[in-house]
């Protein structure tokens, strides 16, 4: 166990996550009294140009993996056209260790439904949907009552506080399939069909929901919105790195002595988390790591100083993704946790293309062999190829992320491939378990 050090300490930035502890924060009487809507109020005296200028002046990127500058996204929008406008949010959080959103939308509901209308304003959109995750029962809850406390207050459906804008917002629950976290697949679920991508370009921002222009932001990024519209451009660009500002939710799991969710300025690192986090559990010693949930190529113990913001993970060779940290020990098996992973995109692809449809069932079969104590060496080589095949072949990035476990721990951890293949390590898979992929 490490002691945290007043320094680290102060790396704690709670901006998303100030309201977390206050009782009841997600009622509306408590929001209100705790700044809530007060962005709403300021931003309905602005013009709708100003607000997209403020989120670009911001530097805010997308909070869903990708990192892409929002107030760009929302300038795509076309003006002027006719045509309805739609917000998205995507709340469908199921990247496995990503656990930031559905904590928000549980603690603090109204920090997104004020985010949505700002959001839908500044886009002129006058109907909203949020789009959570179907097994996420208690957090689609809140949000709806959350929701149904703002239309009593006015701060929803007609003639917002007076200001002539309206706006319908619906919460709309999927039944649980990871796909439909890609935003094409989202929106053609939202439309009632089967979930499955749509080829981009062309992207939401003109042809979205009912081939109608739509911003798809993750929950964190429209959540981000009431305090950037509240203290300003170079208050949120005072956190963080030059690329990547702001604070961001970085979710700890695994083999951390206080697992949980911790809001920093981006450009944290791992050393500094893990201190926050009270260290390793006892016993453990950090081995293996994700920096942003599954799809992200695995880092080790040399990377422990890495700067957790865009860039910083992009130089260490991986991915900042949904900043989902799970952290693994000596006394965990890189290529078993692999397997796991890629046992999941096994079962949530969507089999729209053959690489990641057909790819990733083999990949699992192989993985089985290894870890039956049947594998080969040319099993090693058959994996890098299949990734290969994978990689910038499929439709959608369900195909990319899948990869990232296998050829980054094959990158790192050989050795412990070998060990299985040439007999040092005993089998932890029965002969039964080789079938059924
Ligand atoms: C208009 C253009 N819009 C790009 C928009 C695009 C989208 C955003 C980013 O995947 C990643 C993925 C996962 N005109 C545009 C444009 N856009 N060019 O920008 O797009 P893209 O394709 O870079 O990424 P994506 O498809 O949004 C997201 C990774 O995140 N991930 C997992 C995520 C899981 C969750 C979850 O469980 N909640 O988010 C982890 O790393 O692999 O690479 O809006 O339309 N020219
Ligand atoms: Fe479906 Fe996988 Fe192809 Fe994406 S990459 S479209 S999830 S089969």
């Amino acid at each position: 166990m490490t002691t945290p050090r007043p320094e680290t300490l102060a790396k704690l930035t709670p901006v998303l996550t100030k309201r977390w502890l206050s009782p009841d924060a997600w009622r509306i009487g408590t929001y209100e009294q705790l700044d809530g809507y007060a962005a709403l109020r300021k931003a309905l005296k602005a013009h709708p140009d100003d607000l997209i200028q403020l989120i670009k002046d911001s530097g805010l990127r997308g909070r869903g993996g990708a990192g892409f500058p929002t107030g760009l996204k929302w300038g795509f929008i076309p003006q002027g056209d006719g045509k309805p406008h739609y917000l998205v949010v995507n709340a469908d959080e199921g990247e496995p260790g990503t656990c930031k959103d559905l904590p928000l939308m549980t603690h603090d509901p109204h920090s997104l439904v004020e985010g949505v209308i700002i959001a839908s304003y500044a886009i002129r959109a006058a109907r909203a949907y949020i789009y959570i995750r179907g097994e996420a029962v208690h957090a689609a809850r809140r949000l709806r009552n959350a929701v149904q406390e703002a239309y009593d207050k006015g701060y929803l459906g007609r003639n917002i506080l007076g200001s002539g804008y309206d706006l319908e917002l619906v919460v709309h629950s999927g039944a649980g399939a990871y796909i439909c976290g890609e935003e094409t697949a989202l929106l053609d679920s939202l439309e009632g069909f089967r979930g499955q991508p749509r080829l981009r370009p062309p992207f939401p921002a003109t042809h979205g929901l009912y081939a109608s222009p739509t911003v798809v932001n993750n929950v964190g990024t429209i959540a981000s919105v009431p305090p950037i519209v509240l203290g300003g451009a170079d208050w949120w660009k005072s956190m963080g790195t030059e690329k990547s500002s702001g604070p961001m939710i970085y979710s700890l799991s695994g083999r951390v002595a206080n697992p949980g969710q911790y809001e920093c300025s981006m450009g944290v690192t791992l050393r500094e988390l893990l201190e926050l986090a009270g260290g390793m559990q006892p016993g453990h010693n950090l081995r293996f790591w994700t920096p942003g949930g599954s799809s992200t190529p695995l880092l080790a113990a040399e990377h422990l100083d890495v700067p957790l913001d865009f860039e910083g993970v992009a130089a260490a060779g991986s991915i900042l993704g949904t900043t989902a940290t799970q952290i693994f020990s000596d006394q965990d098996c890189p290529v078993y946790a692999t397997y796991r992973w890629l046992d999941f995109y096994h079962h949530e692809s969507c089999g729209k293309c053959t690489p990641c449809r057909e790819g990733n069932y083999w990949m699992v079969r192989v993985y089985r062999r290894i870890l039956a104590g049947q594998g080969t060496h040319e099993d090693l080589d058959t994996l890098l190829d299949t990734c290969d095949n994978i990689l910038g072949r499929s439709f959608c990035g369900l195909g990319d992320g899948a990869t990232s476990s296998v050829t980054s721990s094959l990158k790192y951890f050989k050795q412990d491939y070998l060990d299985y293949i040439e007999g040092r390590t005993a089998p932890k898979l029965s002969d039964k378990q080789l079938v059924g992929a």
